[in-house]
Order: C-alpha cells, then structure tokens, then sequence
C-alpha cells in the first residue's frame, strides 16, 4: 500500500507528529517556517499527524491557504486517531458513546459537572465538557477560556494540582469503566477508553508495509499524552521541546 507514495524516495518511511508543542504553540497556528519544512519533507517520505484535538481545531492550527488539512498530510489523526484520514478520505473508525453507552456515560458526566460546580478555583467560563467522537475533554475553567486566561489556570493548576486531584478522583470512582484519563493540553484533561491513546493510530497504518514510523512528540514523559506511541515498539521516537527544534531534527534526518 505504500506504493501509492512511491514517487518518494522514502515511501516505506511514515513520519508522525503530535500538533501542540510540536508543530505548533499550544492551540496556535503552525509557522511559515513549520509549514514550509513539512512540505519539503513530504516531498521524501510520508507525512502525518496524530492530535488529541478534534479535527476542526486541528484544521485552523495546521490548514495552508484555505485548503482542507486532510489534503496538506498523507494521514490526518484527530483525536489520537478516532477521526482519521488517508490521502484527504476518511476511514472507519469507532466511538466513545458506543463503546460506554448512554447510561454509563450519563453517570460519569453528571459526576464531572457536579465536581466541577463544587470547585473554588479563580474564574470560570463556558463549555466544562466537550462531547467528541472518541472521546470526551473535561475543562475545570472551561474550553472558552480566552489565550491569556488559559495561561493563568495553567499557572494556577501548576500550584494547586486541579486537574492531578480531579483525575485522581476519577479513576478511583470509575476504576470498573477501565478508561484512560489524559492531562494532554494546559486547561482540560482527555478521557477516553484504555488503548484509545496515541498508538491507536497505528492501528490505521499498521498493514500499509511502512519499514519505519518515527513519532515527533513533545509530552512524551510518563504521564504525558504522546508517552504512549512514544515508547511503542513499532515507533522511532523523538522528544522535543518546541517547534523549532522539531524544524532542527527534520531537517537533519531528512534534508541534509
Ligand atoms: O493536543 C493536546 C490537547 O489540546 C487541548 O488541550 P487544552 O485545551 O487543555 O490545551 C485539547 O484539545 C485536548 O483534547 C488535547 O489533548
């Protein structure tokens, strides 16, 4: 399958990059300069992205001239790969509601909002729980928390470990609906079925005969959200810390 790429000279390598903190700043938009080193580097091997966002986001982070980003990467991954799509066609996939059904589900949001209602933290604002199609992303502020306020709870939350103490709660209370609790990005936290991490990805890819699938992330600690398909077998992984240091080790993998 990896021959639908064979005009480069690396068609059986796949490279795979995590959006914030990678590519771009923390739900920004990418550089020129990241923009133009992606379409130099797709020009030797295959290219995509593996996002815990959902695909609208990830569009206005990484879209070049209005044109759809599912045509600007070989494979496109929204929400660690529950949205995916090869050469701008989506594939099938599975989802969260499906996977907890609405009674369950209806128990863990209540307790969500609830907690959240009962926290004293310095503002709040609107959207606590946003409901995806792989997940569900829980925010103690709230996801229409402007740039600068976003900032200043992730200070906050730095001090106080709001996000740490609620994600600790819900393990132990939903321990039986074996789910994985991500503190990926600075205001929320990602909730989502074990296994429905990053590496989820490759379940899409894993048949398509690449020899090699480097993995670019910046939250590859334990803990962090790209730790998983960083340490996966069937990746080559590479930690770094910003944009430009993705830029560095692209260009001297590939480029030179
Ligand atoms: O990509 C990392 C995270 O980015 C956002 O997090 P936050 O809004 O907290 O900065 C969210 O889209 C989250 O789902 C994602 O994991």
């Amino acid at each position: 399958m990896a021959s639908l790429f064979s005009d480069r000279p690396y068609h059986k390598t796949l490279v795979l990059f995590d959006v914030d903190g990678t590519l771009t700043p923390a739900r920004r938009t990418a550089s020129p300069e990241v923009i133009k080193i992606l379409q130099e580097v797709r020009k030797k091997v295959v290219i995509g992205f593996v996002g815990g966002s959902d695909l609208a986001k990830i569009s206005e982070q990484l879209a070049v001239d209005g044109k759809p980003v599912t045509e600007n990467f070989d494979y496109a991954f929204a929400e660690n790969g529950l949205t995916a799509y090869k050469s701008g066609k989506q594939l099938p996939s599975q989802s969260f509601i499906s996977y907890l059904g609405n009674g369950r589900y209806k128990l863990l949001v209540n307790f969500c909002l609830h907690y959240i209602a009962d926290l004293d933290i310095p503002i709040k604002r609107g959207t606590f729980i946003e409901f995806r199609n792989g997940m569900i992303n829980v925010s103690p502020i709230g996801r229409n928390a402007t740039i600068q306020e976003r900032n200043d709870f992730e200070k906050f939350d730095l001090e106080y470990g709001i996000r740490k103490e609620f994600v600790r709660v819900l393990r132990e209370k939903f321990a039986h609906y074996d789910l994985t609790f991500s503190i990926g990005g600075q205001i929320s936290f990602d909730v989502f079925p074990k296994g429905w991490d990053k590496t989820y990805a490759l379940r899409h890819v894993q048949d398509e005969g690449f020899e090699q699938i480097h993995f670019f992330g910046d939250k590859t600690y334990e803990g962090g959200n790209d730790h998983e398909i960083y340490i996966d077998s069937r990746t080559i992984g590479h930690s770094v810390s910003s944009p430009e240091d993705t830029i560095n080790i692209l260009t001297e993998l590939f480029l030179s």
